[in-house]
């Protein structure tokens, strides 16, 4: 299949790089997005996330007119979606922006045509997008009817980069390709091979759905077992970071790093979509999305005990003691405050804390919406530990690693990472 045109529908982490590699491929690309902030930023040759030098990539593409944004769909010879999935209800996916992205790329359709669905999906989604397109497109024909004969062709494969390493991980992870049929993941092989340098490996897209599902759940798992076992050495006065350590020396032993809980919009999400398809056989991923979900409580609590000793020992009311929040996002090194547990802790405790909490975020300049009339203020690091009777460290951010434990002296600190607590 010849390829001298892709659109790409979502511009948000996956999407954006994706287009930009591709450009940096020399194929001209448009990347389609319904936020007029993110289409205008892009065809300035700027960028509405943080991702490591993928600046230098979109300012390179878009001027040497290899990427441009809009909002209209137009004709391709492949559609790539990289739209949320995110969940509704009760945990239950929601499809409705892949469904949209089928809606504004069926008009467009021509035989020929490749089709990939990117985005992180339950099983049966990729059947489902076909199913939209063919109801879209009587005029065409699709795998389910026509099998390998068919005008258009489907596939899954689903993005497994790192936030913050996504550059890098775009071009040498491996990547599973799940066809519809098997021609279709090869034709979606023909365009992956144009910027991948790991392997691609062909299955069918419903292996693909349930492969990447089960990568995400396999973290969370693991992030629930460190994060249990936090909880395990408070109450036996155990230093956890040490214990970790210690057990890791085992040849067979990797244990993953406690924190106040599981955040972003992969590995808090995914697994849920294995519960929701499988209620009864998956037990322990349910429960490991239910022991991380529950952390940012527990932490909260180690905060009001901290608060509560200040009080005790200071004569203040616990509403007066001052506590500084060592960041927002939902990991290190990164702006991404989507699902953020951290966020959520600074929002409970600015509740009861009010113009008592400050906070430090490196990678934002305003507080977001839900801290922005709370009381709150966003203040520098160095500010924040002069003010603070209790520090509460939520995201091991670089600067924050830089911090002297001299410089804690006299002050309470709740560390969910481990940065000065593992030392
Ligand atoms: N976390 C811990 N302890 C750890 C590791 C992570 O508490 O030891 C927390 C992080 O702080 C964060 C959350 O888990 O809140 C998730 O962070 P992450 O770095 O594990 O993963 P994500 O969500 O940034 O990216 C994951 C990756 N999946 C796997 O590593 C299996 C990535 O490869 C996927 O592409 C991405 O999900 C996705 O988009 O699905």
């Amino acid at each position: 299949m010849k390829i001298s045109k892709v659109s790409v529908i979502g511009l948000g982490y996956i999407g954006l790089p994706t287009a930009a590699v591709l450009a940096s491929r020399r194929i001209p690309v448009i990347g389609i997005d319904v936020n007029d902030h993110a289409i205008e930023t892009i065809n300035r040759g700027e960028i509405h996330i943080e991702e490591p030098e993928l600046d230098i990539l979109v300012r390179a593409a878009v001027s040497d007119g290899l990427l441009r944004a809009s909002r209209d769909c137009e004709p391709a010879d492949v559609f790539m979606i990289a739209v949320p999935t995110p969940f509704k209800g009760e945990h239950e996916p929601d499809l409705s922006y892949i469904e949209a992205a089928a809606n504004s790329i069926a008009p467009h359709l021509r035989s020929g045509n490749l089709v990939v669905l990117e985005s992180t999906s339950p099983v049966g989604a990729t059947e489902q997008l076909a199913a939209w397109l063919a109801a879209a497109r009587p005029d065409l024909t699709f795998p389910a009817t026509h099998g390998a004969e068919s005008d258009i062709r489907v596939a899954h494969c689903p993005e497994r980069v790192l936030p913050g390493r996504v550059l890098h991980e775009i071009v040498s992870n491996d990547r599973i390709i799940g066809g519809l049929t098997p021609r279709c993941a090869q034709e979606a092989r023909g365009l992956y091979k144009l910027f991948v340098a790991g392997e691609c490996i062909l299955t069918d897209a419903r292996t693909a759905e349930l492969c990447k599902l089960t990568e995400n759940s396999f973290r969370d798992v693991n992030i629930a077992f460190a994060n249990e076992l936090s909880l395990i050495c408070d109450r036996l006065d155990i230093n956890v970071w040490e214990l970790i350590r210690l057990a890791n020396r085992h040849p067979r032993v990797t244990i993953l790093q406690p924190g106040p809980g599981v955040g972003g919009h992969c590995i808090a999400v995914d697994p849920w979509f294995i519960v929701s398809q499988a209620p009864e056989e998956a037990q322990m991923i349910a429960t490991a999305r239910r022991v991380n979900d529950a952390k940012p409580d527990w932490v909260i609590a180690q905060v009001r005990k901290a608060v509560d000793e200040v009080a005790t020992e200071t004569g203040k009311q616990p509403g007066d003691v001052r506590i500084a929040c060592l960041g927002l996002a939902f990991k290190p090194d990164i702006d991404d405050l989507r699902e953020s547990p951290a966020l959520s802790i600074a929002q409970a405790l600015a509740q009861r804390h009010g113009d008592k909490l400050i906070v430090v975020e490196p990678h934002i300049k305003t507080l977001p919406a839900a801290l922005a009339n709370s009381g709150a203020k966003l203040v520098s690091l160095d500010a924040a530990i002069d003010a603070a009777d209790v520090i509460v460290l939520l995201v091991d951010h670089k600067p924050f690693k830089a911090v002297e434990t001299s410089q804690l002296r006299g002050r309470r600190v709740v560390d969910t990472r481990g940065v000065w607590a593992g030392r």
